[in-house]
């Protein structure tokens, strides 16, 4: 199907895919590697999730267990008490919420609380998980990772890093199929980090056309991620430039979404990349703008 006529149905929001969207992520975590204890603090995570939402992102990716290697795993009881008040005040906001979670009992708790997006770095493996989901009118990201964040740095192999996750990836959408989920309502995500060394995570993003073949939106998460560490040298509160440099590039290379920290400065380098692709831009009609310095 043509992009401009691609959508993506979120419960009660249906997502145009004619220009790429922006993920903002908001991580309600002691531990997260960018932005660890930032916003534990309900008012904090309340107050950055409307500055989400006022920067330009077009979805809002909550999450409340870190997944940075070797970070240590939130009990169910505690991530759910830690996302569900968040989803509640934030119920009059018009962006489809997403939950970043692998628990399939955190999955429902979001869902009946108004998320309208799982995103899930293990796929919905774990039992129940896709039941929860498509017994829902939720989309889902599946996205590929090799082993678990305790270990997953530890020794990533591949035969081939690209057909490997394709090949994943294409198992995962066909259970989903399966259980009933429609193919508008699925994202794929290679899981650039899970895994995966600095030249398998370079080898997904120079082929990402292999896994767009599956003919389904595919999300992108580099930002701030240890790769554009080791590229640029700079530690990860020091990533934006890098972090925008893997968002155009995944963009160029054909993702749908980009999952970052930084959604304004990632709008902005997108307003003008889209400009320049011919991507149509809904809220601007740069025809009539004055081009002068
Ligand atoms: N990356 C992170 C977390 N969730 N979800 C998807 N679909 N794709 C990703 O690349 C992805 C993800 C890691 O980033 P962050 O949330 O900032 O860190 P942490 O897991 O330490 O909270």
């Amino acid at each position: 199907m043509p992009d401009h006529e691609r959508v993506l149905r979120c419960g009660r929001f249906t997502l145009s895919l004619r220009r790429p969207l922006v993920m903002g992520v908001l991580n309600l975590t002691r531990d997260s590697f960018s932005d660890g204890g930032r916003y534990l603090d309900p008012r904090a995570a309340l107050e950055h999730a409307r500055q989400l939402a006022c920067d330009g992102a077009d979805i809002i990716d909550i999450g409340a267990e870190s997944t940075r290697p070797g970070a240590a795993p939130v009990p169910e009881a505690e991530e759910a008490a830690r996302v569900l008040p968040l989803l509640s005040a934030l119920a009059a906001i018009e962006l489809p919420l997403s939950v970043d979670t692998r628990k399939p009992g955190v999955m429902r708790a979001a869902i009946d609380s108004g998320a309208s997006m799982i995103n899930d770095v293990a796929a919905l493996r774990a039992p129940g998980a896709v039941d929860t989901v498509a017994s829902s009118d939720v989309a889902v990201c599946l996205m590929h990772m090799q082993g678990d964040p305790q270990t997953m740095q530890a020794a990533p192999e591949y035969g081939d890093v690209v057909a490997d996750v394709a090949s994943f990836l294409r198992q995962r959408v066909q259970v989903c199929r399966d259980a009933g989920i429609a193919e508008d309502r699925i994202v794929i995500d290679p899981g650039f980090g899970f895994g995966k060394r600095v030249d398998h995570n370079l080898a997904m993003l120079q082929r990402l056309n292999e896994l767009t073949a599956l003919g389904l939106p595919l999300l992108a998460g580099l930002s701030r991620k240890a790769t554009i560490g080791r590229l640029t040298g700079r530690e990860p509160g020091d990533r934006l430039a890098g972090s925008l440099g893997a968002a155009l590039s995944a963009v160029a290379h054909g993702a749908s979404i980009v999952r970052v920290h930084d959604v304004r400065e990632t709008v902005d380098a997108l307003k003008v990349w889209n400009s320049a692709h011919g991507c149509a831009d809904p809220d601007s009609n740069p025809a009539s703008i004055p081009g002068g310095t």
